[in-house]
């Protein structure tokens, strides 16, 4: 068999060359790995990651403003994320658009990517469960963590699902 200058060739014996494992990063949407709910005001945070939109994490409605804090087990390059999050009963008593406050950490501290409604403001039945992406404006990043908190009170928040994307 013909083989590339660059294949590697491991024979037995002596070895010297130090073949090192790396993982190999994925380019693709990357879910948390964890969370951290500094207030425990959050009930089922884990489903703000648990790759079903039909499952929700929230906060007791008084502790809205609390920050839910997704994290990931080893950083990755990042340069945006997206989030899928609804509120409900706004004026209407309906499912409405969800006013968040978006943060990344990177570079050793948190940096705010997002502030307010995600996507176009709506009342209405059903939950819409639309899907919206942010980018990071300064771009991509070393990205390890992700800190989501309601900006307004609602009488219900539905924080759906959340993910990273990684650059690889
Ligand atoms: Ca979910």
């Amino acid at each position: 068999m013909k083989q590339r200058p660059d294949d590697i060739v491991l024979v037995e014996g002596d070895n010297d060359l130090n073949v090192q494992m790396v993982p190999i990063a994925l380019v693709g949407w990357v879910l948390p790995t964890g969370h951290i709910d500094p207030s425990g005001r959050w009930y089922n945070p884990e489903r703000a990651y648990d790759d079903d939109i039909n499952t929700d994490a929230n906060p007791s409605s008084s502790y809205y403003n609390q920050p839910l804090e997704l994290t990931l087990d080893s950083p990755i390059y990042c340069n945006k994320v997206k989030i899928c999050a609804d509120s409900y009963g706004r004026e209407h008593f309906d499912y409405c658009a969800a006013n968040v406050k978006v943060e990344v950490y990177y570079d050793g501290a948190y940096h705010t990517i997002h502030s307010g409604l995600l996507g176009p403001d709506y009342d209405g039945y059903p939950a819409r469960k639309l899907w919206v992406e942010l980018l990071i404006p300064a771009g991509t990043k070393l990205v390890s963590k992700a800190r989501i908190r309601w900006n307004v009170l609602y009488s219900g928040i539905y924080f759906w699902e959340f993910a990273f994307w990684s650059e690889g």
